[in-house]
């Protein structure tokens, strides 16, 4: 007969056993911090998943105290009559969250994720394609963002890197499912250095034919994998002196460029928008799409302004000596925006830090021009940000982007208490009031002829000019954040 004791053994030791085949028999959870050799395989397979202990990140309000969780984003909750999830359409950016690897100009990689082997190969590229979807579908949004290197390895020739990405292409359209698509997809011309001059602004034609060949590629498999957009950053599309550079015949190469893409584009049945990313400076020293206004006339003068629309990315904006707002608002008047970059710059860094966008203020008067535009559909959101060379925690992926989302999402917030609340419309137009005369009318009209201007100023005499209320407009800011 078995005591207590030895029955509370029996049972111990049966689960146990229990317990042991069950764990034998099921895949190993491979925790961030191991890369030992269960978790580590040539095949490019990772068993397990790739972010262990975190699970789908939810809305939990703003008292809480939990970092893996959103304090101001809800996704479903309905901010004047559109979902938050509607407005932002936010997007992962694969470079950054699975490429960056912390080097800065100074330094090495501070990043060693565990399911990197420190390869650029295919099964590598395929098992960071599974991080990446594991990321989104945990962090709860519905579209990323890739340039055609930064997912696939370059090969030794084109066709060895149109196979490579055509590979990795077919897993990543398994696994996006039917909700996951891309926001846009790009072609990365500016590492490899056959682009050191420039791709479409080549001196070298056998770099431009290169650099349509490879927008060609990325284009089809943007479409393939159901893009809504796709993206023309100018990477090295720019000068470094004028003294050996035809500015002219460049640009004339770039629009030539712009057009044939247009041309394929409807020729793949492509529905998707064409945008241009302004940046002023970095790599080259004067980058030809310096900022909104610079790419906005690009447009109008080589007669493309209709099928394109601008990427503003917002430390881009700050390099260019301008607010993001500045460049946010200055394509929407020029019904150009078409979608935003979320980051920001560090007022002490001169180069483009891409930090996750934190300062409310500033959100909420990007916002205010995103819901003026009506949204930023067919664009959205995307997260062109990466985590500081000093934070090096799996988790950091995560709080990274939950914090940038948060502060859009309340930037929404204000935003939409400022419009509800109405009273910086009415500075703005009691502001301008006097052209709501007669003769302000006859000018917006174009019918404010100068004999007839002349004729109002002798009988009006010497102006009276209002205050701006520029701080009382910061103060209704500051109420509203
Ligand atoms: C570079 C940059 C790019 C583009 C896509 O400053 O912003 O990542 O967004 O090529
Ligand atoms: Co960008």
């Amino acid at each position: 007969m078995m005591g207590v004791t030895g029955k509370l053994m029996f049972l111990y030791v049966f689960l146990n056993v229990v317990s042991y085949i069950v764990i034998a028999g099921s895949p190993p959870t491979c925790p961030a911090a191991d890369i030992s050799s269960d978790c580590k395989s040539d095949s490019g397979e990772w068993d397990g998943e790739f972010f262990p202990g975190i699970s789908k990140i939810k809305y939990e309000g703003p008292s809480s105290k939990n970092s893996l969780s959103f304090k101001w984003y809800n996704a479903n909750e309905e901010i004047l009559g559109k979902k938050m999830k509607d407005w932002f359409r936010f997007s992962v950016a694969f470079w950054h969250t699975f490429r960056g690897t912390g080097g800065d100009p100074f330094g090495s990689a501070t990043k060693f994720w565990p399911w990197e082997d420190g390869t650029n190969s295919l099964a590598m590229a395929k098992r960071r394609m599974r991080a990446n979807f594991e990321f989104i579908e945990k962090i709860g949004v519905d579209r990323w963002c890739f340039h055609d290197r930064d997912i696939a390895p370059d090969g030794k020739t084109l066709e060895e890197s149109n196979a490579n990405l055509d590979e990795v292409v077919a897993l990543a359209k398994e696994l996006q499912g039917s909700k996951i698509r891309p926001l846009w997809g790009t072609a990365q011309l500016f590492v490899h250095p056959r682009y050191m001059h420039g791709a479409a602004t080549s001196s070298e034609l056998g770099v431009y034919a290169y650099a349509a060949a490879q927008v060609k590629k990325a284009m089809e498999v943007t479409h393939y994998l159901g893009g809504e957009n796709y993206v023309f950053w100018g990477g090295r599309e720019g000068y470094q002196s004028l003294l050996n550079t035809d500015m002219e015949r460049e640009l004339n190469h770039l629009a030539r460029f712009m057009e044939a893409a247009v041309a394929y584009k409807k020729k793949i049945g492509f529905n998707g928008t064409l945008f241009i990313e302004p940046k002023p400076q970095e790599p080259t020293k004067h980058q030809y799409d310096w900022d909104a206004a610079t790419a906005a006339n690009f447009l109008r003068k080589y007669g493309l302004i209709d099928e394109f629309k601008l990427n503003i990315e917002c430390n881009h904006a700050t390099l260019s000596g301008h607010s993001c707002h500045h460049e946010v608002e200055t394509a929407r008047i020029n019904g150009l925006l078409g979608n935003i970059d979320a980051n920001s710059g560090d007022p002490q860094t001169g180069w483009d830090t891409d930090q996750f966008p934190m300062d409310v203020a500033e959100a909420t008067l990007v916002m205010l021009s995103v819901i003026k535009n009506g949204g930023i559909a067919p664009g959205g959101f995307n997260f062109d940000a990466k985590l500081r060379r000093e934070s090096t925690e799996v988790e950091d992926i995560f709080i990274a982007h939950i914090a940038g989302m948060d502060t859009l999402a309340r930037g929404l917030r204000s935003a939409a208490k400022l419009i509800e609340d109405g009273s910086l419309n009415e500075l703005v137009r009691k502001r301008y009031q006097s052209f709501d005369s007669e003769v302000g009318q006859a000018i917006e009209a174009g019918k404010g002829d100068f004999e007839m201007l002349e004729k109002k100023a002798f009988e009006w005499g010497e102006p009276k000019v209002p205050s701006a209320k520029q701080e009382l407009a910061e103060m209704i800011l500051q109420g509203a954040i």
